[in-house]
């Protein structure tokens, strides 16, 4: 403790301040000056932005571990809590530093401490590298998650994996991305604690044998050859003005002293050397594919080396607090983020057999209450499944365990379907279509107690489809959790400006109970309300607008319709029915250059997987047409298109605040939920969408007279193809389309390359699988209305008011309600400090 004199209280006041907790403004300046000096080695003059960042990110670090460490010392001995465990390959956290100072309610504290030091605020909130390990959707959802189990009390760790390089950087260089790696740890990271006296071996490779154990009953065991160590990391995660505090744990692999063992005895120095730079490269990168399974040797150990970490250090902190074996799902609920971690049944099969030495049923009872299961697609693509023999190669006594869950669920499979041999083949857990294959939804389906989709279309359309023979088996195992996103990030931090305003109307506790919102519906009606909500909105988009122009140099209008998708580049989520709309409008103006067009700015945000060929080249093409577009005198800046090079975390805290109309677009049926259309809608921006995921259920939430809807439904998508969709027809019969589709090949847009979009239009025209052409007609038209809404500002404020009111159930904390209520039955835990 430190007496210092703070300058929050009257004047010649001393207080006792707490270097390492306090929470007002002197003790912040305080502890960045503390932490300048000791750890960075520098006085305030001398430091750079990078120390400063480094030093308040560690000021708060302090405050968090002061939460995080009482949190635990107390969940882990009281044997009536049940944890939660969320095991996710991907955990997209974002960048920490304003999140946390949301949670802790500091942030004009701290804005004030560091400014009075004589830093610029904003630029140490933008110095930090934000830790980027995930690909979208699903690892944001990890991360929106963890903040509602911290926020809610609900004790949690998440696992993952502490990839050094992340998401790579995306940039645009003559129109086409390139990928840079993404060095996210080069300037230290100092929101995570290494605990290498917590570091856990994982075996792989080698055989199985049978063996007597001392009286005699012969088992089977694993005789791996070699082992790697996983080495945890921890990062603290703040609920939002509680006590407690959770924790995230990721992994980091690296070679155990002597590595292998035969290698060495044989004097095989290169090869040992060779197996020890491949064990640190299991943790080294994050596969950059979303929504698209490719079958990698390096894939399967990440898969198998985080599950099997995260699992033994869940069993050791169960066993040190003299819980039994076979309690094991009484301490934890652990939570499978799609298949990725699914390996996990096998292996705390393996752990609860051969290293508890628990009997097969015993084990299995507690396995199977042990897990739940989110899926995350309907692409039958992004299904996984591991080829046999690779499989059998890295864990041998894996697959041993695996077959012989197999062996007893389709005994279980035959007594309740002794005439149907078909659903045997589609329920076994090993693949035998030509080449054999272990079927990790299969996996997860059986060692779980619950099966969740992510919205209810979603629920529904994987109970009548790829999911249906398991509905027949155990039709009690299925839920729908439809996805949340956090009100704290994405509205409190990212759009102050909204946040005050709502808080000045409704009071400030809208941010814990986002139904609250629905208080504003009256100020949808308000003149003076929708004035200032109109002016929110329009700075948000000033400050859009500049940085645009600094990154990239093109300058839009900020009074214009912000016009935005922002996602992963995906044909099914089908960025180019935004360009075909794009160029409707243009070729309006081109033959009618006098023609009434509402002045729009499309944005587009998005990453392309590296070997996604298609994804590239519709990113090439958006480019191609701002470029055409944003230059041509006749447009006279009516329309303009942007592409943002590198969604983040970070940018896309800049565009949610700043849209008009959000594009949720994709093939209906496609889209498992998406969460993106929730942020978007949350901030104020009205939506374009199918009836597709959960736009669905955010339109029945704001009201159908707020929401543009357009496109055939999930099952007229099946009808249409069912009957031999012919889209050369629409292309015929429809003037505009035609026209658009001829001008993408007519060279214009590619110096004269007749054929350099040719897979794009040769793929709509025969074919089509995502039916741009059987919606386009349906969506212009839609569009049209959209336009002629926005001329009326007033009508356009009141449906976005509206939208913001009625957002309340896709809080992310509505969807962690749902899972401990009706999965993991676990109830909050009140942490006091005084
Ligand atoms: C997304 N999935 C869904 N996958 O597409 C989206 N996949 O509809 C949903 O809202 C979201 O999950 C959350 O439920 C993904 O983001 C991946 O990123 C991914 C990564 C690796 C392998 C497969």
């Amino acid at each position: 403790n430190f007496l210092i004199n703070n300058q929050g209280l009257e004047s010649g006041k001393m207080k006792m301040c707490n270097i390492r907790t306090g929470l007002d403004k002197a003790c912040l300046k305080e502890a960045i000056i503390d932490h300048l000096f000791y750890k960075q080695g520098c006085e305030p003059e001398g430091a750079s932005i990078n120390d400063v960042y480094l030093a308040v990110s560690y000021a708060l670090r302090d405050r968090l571990l002061h939460h995080g460490l009482k949190t635990f010392d107390a969940v882990l001995e009281d044997e009536d809590i049940r944890l939660v465990s969320y095991l996710s390959a991907e955990f997209l956290m974002g960048p920490q530093l304003g999140a946390n100072l949301i949670d802790l309610n500091i942030f004009d504290e701290m804005r004030q401490a560091v400014t009075e030091l004589g830093f610029d605020f904003k630029l140490v909130l933008e110095q930090e590298e934000e830790p980027g390990l995930g690909n979208g959707g699903l690892g944001r959802l990890a991360s929106c998650y963890m903040d509602s189990l911290a926020s809610l009390e609900i004790p949690a760790i998440g696992y993952g994996i502490r990839y050094e390089f992340g998401i790579f950087d995306q940039e645009i260089k003559d129109g086409w991305q390139v990928e840079i790696t993404d060095k996210w740890l080069r300037y230290g990271n100092p929101w995570e604690i290494a605990r290498p006296e917590s570091s856990v071996n994982v075996y792989f490779g080698g055989y199985t044998e049978q063996y007597s154990n001392e009286i005699g009953k012969v088992l089977r065991r694993w005789v791996p050859s070699y082992v790697v160590k996983g080495i945890p990391y921890d990062t603290s995660e703040m609920g939002y003005k509680v006590a407690s505090c959770n924790f995230l744990r990721l992994w980091k692999s690296e070679a155990i002293e002597s590595f292998d063992f035969s290698s060495f005895n044989h004097g095989d120095y290169y090869k040992a050397v060779m197996d020890k730079i491949e064990s640190e490269n299991i943790s080294k990168i994050l596969y950059p594919n979303d929504e698209l399974y490719v079958g990698k040797q390096l894939r399967l150990k990440q898969q198998y080396f985080f599950s099997s970490c995260s699992l033994q250090d869940m069993m050791r902190m169960h066993l040190e607090n003299q819980g039994k074996p076979q309690d094991f799902h009484k301490k934890w609920a652990i939570q499978l983020n799609d298949t990725h971690p699914a390996i996990s049944v096998a292996e705390l099969m393996r752990i609860l057999l051969d290293e508890c030495k628990l009997d097969w049923k015993t084990a299995w009872e507690t396995t199977q209450q042990t897990f739940s299961y989110t899926n995350h697609t309907l692409l039958p693509e992004a299904l996984e499944k591991w080829p046999l023999d690779l499989f059998k190669a890295l864990l041998p006594r894996l697959l041993e365990i695996i077959y012989e869950i197999n062996y007893r669920f389709l005994e279980e499979v035959k007594r309740r379907f002794p005439e149907d041999n078909n659903i045997l083949s589609r329920l076994s857990l090993i693949e035998e279509t030509g080449s054999s294959y272990v079927r990790m939804a299969n996996l997860a389906c059986v060692g779980s107690y619950a099966i969740n989709g992510v919205a209810s279309l979603h629920t529904e359309l994987l109970k009548k489809n790829i999911l249906n023979d398991w509905v027949s088996m155990y039709p009690d195992k299925f839920y729908n959790i439809t996805n949340g996103i956090t009100p704290r990030r994405f509205v409190v931090l990212s759009n102050p400006g909204l946040s005050k305003l709502i808080t000045k109307n409704i009071g400030d506790t809208w941010p814990q109970y986002l139904n609250e919102l629905k208080k504003l519906e009256p100020f949808a009606y308000d003149a003076n309300f929708k004035e200032q909500f109109r002016q929110v909105k329009i700075e948000n988009k000033r400050i859009l607008s500049s940085v645009i122009k600094d990154r990239i140099g093109i300058v839009v209008n900020p009074s214009s319709m912000f016009d935005v998708q922002v996602k992963r580049i995906h044909e099914y989520k089908r960025q180019h029915l935004n360009v075909l709309h794009i160029l409707t409008l243009y070729l309006r103006i081109k033959s009618n250059p006098d023609i009434e067009i509402q002045p729009r700015t499309f944005i587009f945000w998005g990453k392309a997987a590296p070997g996604y060929f298609m994804a590239k080249l519709l990113i090439k093409l958006i480019n191609s047409v701002g470029n055409l577009v944003n230059n041509d005198f006749d447009v006279r800046d009516r329309i303009k298109v942007v592409f943002f090079p590198d969604f983040n975390v970070k940018n896309a805290q800049l565009i949610y605040p700043a849209a008009d109309l959000s594009e949720q677009i994709s093939t209906s049926g496609k889209e498992a939920s998406g969460t993106g259309n929730m942020k978007f809608a949350l901030n104020g921006a009205l939506t374009i969408g199918t009836l597709d995921g959960a736009n669905i259920e955010i339109r029945e939430e704001v009201g159908y007279e707020n929401f543009f809807l357009f496109g055939l439904t999930a099952s007229q998508v099946i009808e249409v193809k069912q009957n031999n969709y012919d889209p050369r027809f629409i292309y015929e019969n429809n003037m505009e389309l035609n026209a658009v589709i001829k001008f993408i090949n007519s060279g214009i847009l590619s110096n004269g390359d007749r054929n350099l979009f040719k897979p794009i239009t040769d793929n709509l025209l025969y074919g089509d699988p995502y039916l741009l052409l059987a919606d386009y007609p349906l969506y212009i038209s839609c569009q049209d209305i959209v336009a002629e809404t926005w001329k009326d500002k007033d009508k356009w404020n009141t449906m976005a008011v509206l939208n913001v009111a009625r957002m309340g159930k896709f809080s992310s904390d509505r969807s962690i309600n749902d899972y401990c209520e009706n999965i993991w039955k676990v109830k909050p835990f009140k942490l006091k400090i005084e």
